[in-house]
């Protein structure tokens, strides 16, 4: 079976590890969001890019969920002893390697893809990664402060502010002239299902599917995806500061809706959450929480299941 999933950080890193449990000897194709990648220090940084090779290649910090195990912050503090800013996002010693030979390749010409490639085949993921575009893209959130109205990079927000700053918009800038990168649409067009794993549906699937020709191209296939939001509110994060971005409501049923039942034929919803109905769209309802890799690869089975159903 070939199957594409479009996936975020942690919340897609975790169902995928479940995914390649649940279905080993499936052909599966991560469309990976780049809206969070940031430039620190002269480095690319792509943190779900890097969560979901790391969680998959074995190197995650399990408790965290994002950056190396074993990770150490000597590098960090020798730029802060410089007074080099920014000092709000922690880059270790490790993830350092990974963003300097990432630059090294991008500054020689090489586009994200095959960057992406080229690190993965130290990780050995099991699936085959490829960012959503080779063109640069990025996450900018509208917010108003003490200093006025501004847009600031989503990481600024996200980490810094920890959302606590309303956003009034989110905008992936440079969208409207980014491309799917080779072999994103191909893989869609061949695969017998696409799967939406539990990421954030703002900046992670929503961010995805802003790529002109991705909606359309998974739209057009069986769809299954899977509630981030449980009874009202995020397994973890902060998606309902992102959902009232966009005026959704922090609900199984307003996610849903929001992506609508011409992308979605199955959704994969919590068992409180078991009333949720949407015209078209057949909603079955699982326990939902990842607790490890045995019960994420419960729910990938669940979500494969309904996708065979709906094929
Ligand atoms: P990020 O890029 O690291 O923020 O990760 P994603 O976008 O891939 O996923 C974030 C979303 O995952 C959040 O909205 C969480 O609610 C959701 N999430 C995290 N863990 C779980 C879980 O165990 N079950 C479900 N259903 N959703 C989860
Ligand atoms: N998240 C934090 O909350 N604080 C950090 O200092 C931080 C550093 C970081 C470094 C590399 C990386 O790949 C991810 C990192 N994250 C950090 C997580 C990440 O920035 C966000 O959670 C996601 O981009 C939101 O999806
Ligand atoms: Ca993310
Ligand atoms: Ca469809």
């Amino acid at each position: 079976m070939r199957i594409v999933c479009l996936a975020g950080g942690i919340g897609g890193a975790r169902f995928l590890r479940g995914l390649r449990a649940a279905a080993p000897d499936a052909h599966v194709t991560v469309i990976g969001n780049t809206g969070d990648d940031i430039t620190l220090f002269g480095l690319r940084v792509c943190p779900d890019l890097d969560t979901v090779m790391y969680t998959l290649g074995g190197g995650i910090d399990e408790e965290q969920g994002w950056g190396r195990a074993k990770e150490t912050y000597v590098v960090k503090e020798e730029l802060a002893a410089y007074g080099m800013q920014p000092q709000w996002f922690g880059l270790g010693d490790r993830d350092f390697a990974t963003h300097i030979i990432r630059t090294q390749m991008l500054n020689a010409g090489y586009p994200l893809s095959q960057v992406t490639e080229a690190l993965c085949d130290r990780w050995r993921p099991g699936v085959r990664l490829i960012p959503m575009t080779d063109d640069p893209v990025e996450t900018h959130v509208v917010i108003e402060d003490e200093r006025g109205r501004r847009a600031i990079h989503f990481q600024e927000w996200w980490v810094r502010l920890r959302a606590s700053v309303p956003a009034e918009r989110i905008v992936l800038v440079g969208a409207d002239e980014a491309r799917p990168a080779p072999g994103v649409l191909e893989a869609v067009a061949e695969a017998d299902a696409v799967i939406l794993p539990p990421s954030n549906p703002v900046v992670s699937i929503g961010t995805i599917l802003q790529i002109p020709g991705i909606r359309d191209a998974v739209a057009a296939k069986t769809v299954v995806g899977v509630s981030p939001i449980i009874g009202g509110a995020p397994v973890r994060g902060m998606a309902d500061a992102c959902l009232a971005a966009i005026g959704v409501e922090t609900s199984a049923q307003a996610v849903l809706a929001h992506y609508g039942a011409d992308l979605i034929d199955g959704w994969l919803v919590a068992e409180e959450d078991a009333d949720v109905r949407l015209p078209g769209v057949r909603v079955v309802a699982r326990p939902l929480i990842m607790h490890d890799v045995s019960a994420a690869a419960e729910i990938a089975g669940a979500a494969l299941s309904l996708a065979r159903e709906l094929m």
